[in-house]
Formats: structure tokens, C-alpha cells, sequence
């Protein structure tokens, strides 16, 4: 028996309370998913958006769903039309939808329904800095965050932000779910370094897969 027989890589992970790593998750879905976010890249290209202090995101961004989390001059908040098209947000892929509602289901979150995928695309040096998901309506619904490409470091944080993060690898086929009592934790991503996955090259997609309204 060769060893891969023995441990693919997929593995269910408790982190804390509320945080669940399921370790290689989406790597059956991978052709499915990727073919899926090239189209939805497509209607709704990723772009830079703004904070409302005036800087311009590392991460670029794009959404698909009934909504997309959009950020300006304005703030931070959800909004049924891309701004940059004035158009609806391409439709969640059913790949997407389908994996979001199992693995909230395995990590203890029945009935999760996204309503919003938020696609963010890292290039190296890209960096995603400490900060909570606080726009959605309701904190009772989990968020699933699939992980593509290349590897990157997470930083999961405390309920408060001088809480000291743990450092997580997120690599390609990861599916970390967050909610409950871990549901505003404070989190982030450091620089991506340069390291070339053979399906997306020195890039890392990660969707997050949220119940906004
Ligand atoms: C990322 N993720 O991994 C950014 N938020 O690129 C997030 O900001 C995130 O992974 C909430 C829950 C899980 C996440
Ligand atoms: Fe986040």
C-alpha cells in the first residue's frame, strides 16, 4: 500500500472553540471550483478596493451571490450591484453553495445557506490585515473559508484585537469554518510569499462563504 493510501491530507480539526480546519476538504471539488470563479472573475473582475480611511487594499477582490461585501470612500458594507458595473453580482456557483452548506455541516453549523461568496486574490507580498467580519445581519450563521493555490499564513487572533494570534497555514483544498463563540475573532493574513502552486502559480484564491442579509 503506498502511504498516500494512508493520510491524503484531509483531516477534521477542532482549533478552538467554533474554528474547524477541515484539512484538504475542497480537493475534489478543485476543477469544479476554479472553473467556477473564472467565470464569476469574468462578470465581476477582482479589483482594489478602498477602506474608508483612504488606503487601497492589498487583497483584490470581487463577489458572487444575491450580494458582495464592498468597500469606499463611504465604508465597509453589502451591496446588491457591483458598483464598478452597476450589475448584479454573478450567481453563487453551485459548487460553492453545495460545499459551504457540507462543511458548516461537519463543522457543527446545520442549515448554513450562503448567501455571499467573497473571492479575494493574493499575489506575493499581498497581506490581509487583523480585522473582524462584522457587516453580515446576523453572527449566528458560521463563515466557510475555502483556500486555492498558493499557501498562505493565517493569523487567528482573540475576541479582542491586542489578543496575540496563532499562526495557520492555509493551503490549497483547506476549508477552515468559523462561527459561534470564534464567530467575531480577530484574524488576518501575513505577505504571501513567493511559492509556485501548479494549478494557480504564485496566486492563492480564498472565497469566504457568508449569510450576509
Ligand atoms: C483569507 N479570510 O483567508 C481571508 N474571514 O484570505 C478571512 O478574512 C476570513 O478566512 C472570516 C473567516 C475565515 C476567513
Ligand atoms: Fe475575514
Amino acid at each position: 500500500m503506498a502511504s498516500g493510501d494512508l493520510f491524503d491530507g484531509r483531516e477534521r480539526c477542532e482549533l478552538d472553540a467554533g474554528v474547524v480546519l477541515l484539512r484538504g476538504r475542497a480537493l475534489d471539488a478543485v476543477p469544479a471550483l476554479l472553473a467556477a470563479l473564472d467565470a464569476v472573475i469574468a462578470a465581476a473582475p477582482l479589483r482594489q478596493m478602498v477602506t474608508p480611511g483612504g488606503l487601497t487594499m492589498s487583497v483584490a477582490m470581487t463577489n458572487c451571490g444575491e450580494c458582495g461585501w464592498v468597500s469606499d470612500r463611504k465604508g465597509y458594507r453589502y451591496a446588491t450591484v457591483d458598483p464598478d458595473s452597476g450589475r448584479p453580482w454573478p450567481a453563487m456557483p453551485p459548487p460553492l453553495a453545495r460545499l459551504a452548506t457540507a462543511a458548516a455541516t461537519e463543522a457543527g453549523f446545520a442549515d448554513f445557506a450562503a448567501d455571499v461568496g467573497l473571492v479575494n486574490e493574493y499575489v506575493p507580498g499581498t497581506r490581509l490585515t487583523l480585522h473582524q467580519d462584522r457587516d453580515e445581519a446576523s453572527f449566528a450563521w458560521p463563515i466557510v473559508s475555502v483556500s486555492l493555490g498558493a499557501t498562505a499564513t493565517f493569523l487567528l487572533g482573540g475576541l479582542r484585537r491586542r489578543d496575540r494570534p496563532q499562526r495557520l497555514p492555509l493551503r490549497h483544498g483547506d476549508v477552515l469554518v468559523w462561527g459561534g463563540p470564534a464567530r467575531l475573532r480577530y484574524h488576518g493574513v501575513l505577505p504571501l510569499k513567493a511559492e509556485s502552486h501548479p494549478l494557480l502559480g504564485e496566486r492563492r484564491l480564498n472565497v469566504t462563504l457568508r449569510r450576509a442579509l
